[in-house]
């Protein structure tokens, strides 16, 4: 909206033309997000603990965690909405996949609202049935990966990484794909959401390393030195990232060890669609399981634990997602969350350097 009403003026006033760069919208988005959430976080805080939307604690868990009973879950509000204002402020709207990026990331924290609602004001612990939630989640990643297709600058080629010729046409496949990315990515966000700041960190390591993958996919002349595929009006995504990144350290103010808030399923589904479909659009789509690779490494922790004790009544982990374990085996929480982002940090790193290792 500011883009809007404010780049015009740079015909009277060539000031006004420094709304033009994406580097300098995408930092002022950012700070938007930062201050909404500081502005908003401690009245929604308050709000989420007047009206007791509090989490219960299942008692088979880590006993540690008995303690947080009580803390106020649905913080994910405050991601969602630091995420969407800064980026309608500072985006141009006449970008498709700015709206792409936003209807996904409002259609996974809807889907997470109303399972979070049942479960802490409805005191229904199951919540939404997990088919019903699964297959809301497929339906909106089918819309979203359907309106990609049908874009013009959306192509079926995927990015392998290492391997700058390789950029195989899924042709028909390309749509099970995309939503196969969006829905895996929002799950294994969602897994991974169980200590104090676990989640959020690498989220804002992804959404930031998204950031810059956006910005060069979107530039012409940096995508063709870099070999990488050119996809026009994508750069315009850097500053949904960058409002993401800024909502993410806002939200991490108050989800930090120990936590005021929680962001519940409507932050944790929210954040992973909304990096899955960034992933999508700036043809960096299977670097995300390495730059999102503690969310991987989460997901697969469950999947190893349930396979292996169905067939051989034996446990891999101690207890799972993963960091369970090393809860178990006695390491402090903000030890594990903190050792977490470390390795979230080394993997978008590895995840950069794919840009020149090809
Ligand atoms: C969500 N939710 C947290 C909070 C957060 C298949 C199975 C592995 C599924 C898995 C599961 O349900 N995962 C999805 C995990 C919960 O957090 C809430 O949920 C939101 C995210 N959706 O925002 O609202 C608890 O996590 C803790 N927490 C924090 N700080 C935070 O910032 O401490 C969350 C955010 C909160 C709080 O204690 O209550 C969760 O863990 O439930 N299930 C499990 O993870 C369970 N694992 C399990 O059953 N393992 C089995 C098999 C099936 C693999 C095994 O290893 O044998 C464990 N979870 C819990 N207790 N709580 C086990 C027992």
């Amino acid at each position: 909206m500011l883009y809007h009403l404010l780049f015009p003026l740079h015909a009277d006033y060539s000031f006004f033309n420094i709304f033009r760069y994406i580097t300098f919208r995408t930092i002022y988005a950012a700070i938007t997000a930062l201050l909404l959430c500081f502005v908003i976080g401690p009245w929604l805080i308050r709000e989420l603990g007047t009206h007791q939307i509090g989490q219960t604690i299942r008692k088979d868990g880590p006993e540690s965690h008995l303690a947080k009973e009580g803390t106020p879950t649905m913080g994910g509000l405050l991601i969602v909405l630091a995420t969407v204002i800064p980026t309608l402020l500072w985006a141009n709207l006449g970008n498709t996949y700015i709206w792409i990026a936003v209807f996904v990331m409002l259609g996974f924290g809807t889907i997470g609202f109303f399972d979070d609602y049942r479960k802490v004001v409805k005191k229904d612990s199951k919540g939404l049935p997990p088919r019903t939630k699964f297959l809301l989640q497929i339906l909106l990643a089918a819309v979203a990966a359907t309106l990609i297709y049908l874009d013009v600058g959306i192509q079926d080629k995927v990015s392998i990484p290492f391997f700058k010729k390789l950029n195989p046409s899924l042709g028909f496949l390309y749509i099970p794909f995309v939503i196969l990315v969006i829905v895996g990515a929002s799950n294994a966000v969602n897994l991974t959401d169980g200590l104090d700041g676990l989640a959020i960190g690498p989220s804002i390591i992804s959404a930031g390393t998204y950031m810059l993958f956006a910005y060069l996919a979107g530039h012409i002349k940096i995508a063709n030195y870099l070999q990488i595929q050119y996809v026009p009006g994508a750069g315009e995504l850097t500053i949904f990232c960058g409002a993401m990144a800024g909502a993410g350290i806002g939200f991490l103010w108050y989800n930090t060890y120990p936590a005021q808030v929680f962001m519940g399923d409507t932050g944790s589904l929210s954040l992973g669609a909304a990096l899955g479909v960034v992933a999508v659009m700036v043809k960096q789509e299977i670097v995300l399981a390495l730059v999102g690779g503690v969310f991987v490494m989460e997901a697969v922790s469950v999947i190893l634990q349930v396979y292996f004790f169905k067939t051989t009544r034996k446990r891999i982990f101690r207890m799972a997602p993963v960091h369970h374990h090393f809860e178990l085996a006695g390491w402090a929480e903000p030890k594990i969350i903190v050792r977490f982002w470390i390795i979230s940090i080394i993997l978008a790193l590895l995840a950069i350097s794919t840009l020149k290792i090809r």
